[in-house]
């Protein structure tokens, strides 16, 4: 007998480039389930634009996730990909959880709070409310699990009271969702390693999907690390340069390193040598599979089409059944 697989979103803004911090909080994560689980995969681009964005930039950077997504091994034979703006169900979702939502609950977040400080230009009421719109990409498709990096966890807990209030007031309706946190779920900035790697703080802090070999081996011989030589408690960048060797590199490469470390003789330029030509390794063929689908982009389109209509119909069974658990039901 055919066993259906359970049903999973998850998705990325298009805000830059793609990373190899949302490559292993998320991404990853999306490929080695997609056997087990039917993931739909989003751009969530009404996500982006609650911060400042060039409207004319939003088209190709939607068009480089989907590229960054499949090059990564996402299987659209197996998996669904969709653009978050082209299923309105989405919003419309949002819009049914905002009213079981306390103002209080999306004011404390602790992202929320921090985007806040850092903008110079008024928050807007998208930005506080992003968790409830997470909250119903996520109820949409009955998610019992989203895999997300470490910074999602405070909106992933926001969107489980988010359910527990909606079930308790309308009644069963929505599975409360887990993290699923794989390897590599805070990985730091190259150049700020007390903050986690972003699109946001720029370029250099990080190294994109999409990265040629000599920008990889630049931006890595970069990357803060202390005076060295090593021993005793790391400091933030060394320890993230560890971390990332401990998923790049073979096991023997990270014990010769972490032993020199150990016996204070590390070298920090050579560990970096090594640590970029594992990562190049590691990147190359996402590298040339992105090249090739960049020369299709119709064949790309297509599927974002098709996988958002498939999304759709799905979100429209969860949103007529919400609707008539609160009374939305008329004729
Ligand atoms: N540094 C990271 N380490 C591990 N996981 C990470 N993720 C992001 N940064 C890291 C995970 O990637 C997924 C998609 O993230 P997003 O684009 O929706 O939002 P974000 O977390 O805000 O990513 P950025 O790169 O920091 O974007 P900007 O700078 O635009 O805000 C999520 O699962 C996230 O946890």
């Amino acid at each position: 007998m055919r066993t259906v697989r359970q049903r999973y979103f998850s998705g990325i803004q298009p805000t830059g480039e793609l990373h190899i911090g949302n490559y292993l909080g998320a991404i990853k994560s999306w490929i080695e389930l997609q056997d087990e689980y039917e993931g739909i995969f989003g751009i969530v681009d009404y996500h982006a634009i609650t911060e400042p964005y060039n409207p004319e930039d939003m088209p190709k950077m939607v068009m480089d996730a989907a590229l960054d997504y499949l090059a990564a091994g996402l299987d659209p034979n197996k998996s669904i990909l969709m653009i978050q703006s082209l299923v309105p169900e989405h919003t419309e979702m949002a819009w049914l959880l905002n009213t079981v939502t306390p103002v209080s609950w999306a004011q404390r977040v602790p992202t929320y709070k921090e985007k806040a400080r850092q903008l110079d230009v008024s928050v807007n009421m998208g930005l506080l409310s992003y968790p409830v719109l997470m909250a119903a990409d996520i109820v949409l498709y009955k998610s019992s699990i989203v895999p997300v990096g470490e910074d999602q966890l405070p909106h992933l807990e926001l969107a489980r009271e988010i359910v527990r209030a909606f079930n308790g007031r309308f009644g069963d309706t929505f599975l409360e969702p887990h993290a699923y946190l794989g390897r590599g779920a805070r990985i730091m900035s190259l150049t700020e390693p007390t903050k986690k790697m972003s699109k946001s703080l720029g370029p250099q802090n990080y190294i994109a999907l999409a990265d040629k070999p000599d920008e990889i081996r630049r931006k890595i011989s970069r990357a803060v690390t202390d005076i060295g030589p090593g021993g005793g408690p790391m400091s933030p960048g060394v320890r993230n340069l560890f971390e990332l060797m401990s998923i790049f590199s073979s096991e023997e490469t990270y014990s010769h390193f972490k032993r020199l470390y150990d016996e204070r003789k590390i070298r920090y330029s050579d560990m970096k040598q090594k640590l970029a030509d594992d990562l190049i390794s590691a990147l190359g063929p996402l590298r040339e599979r992105r090249l090739a689908l960049s020369l299709r982009p119709e064949y790309v389109r297509d599927l974002l089409i098709k996988g958002s209509r498939k999304a759709g119909e799905i979100a429209k069974q969860t949103l007529i059944e919400a609707k008539e658990k609160m009374g939305l039901a008329y004729f």
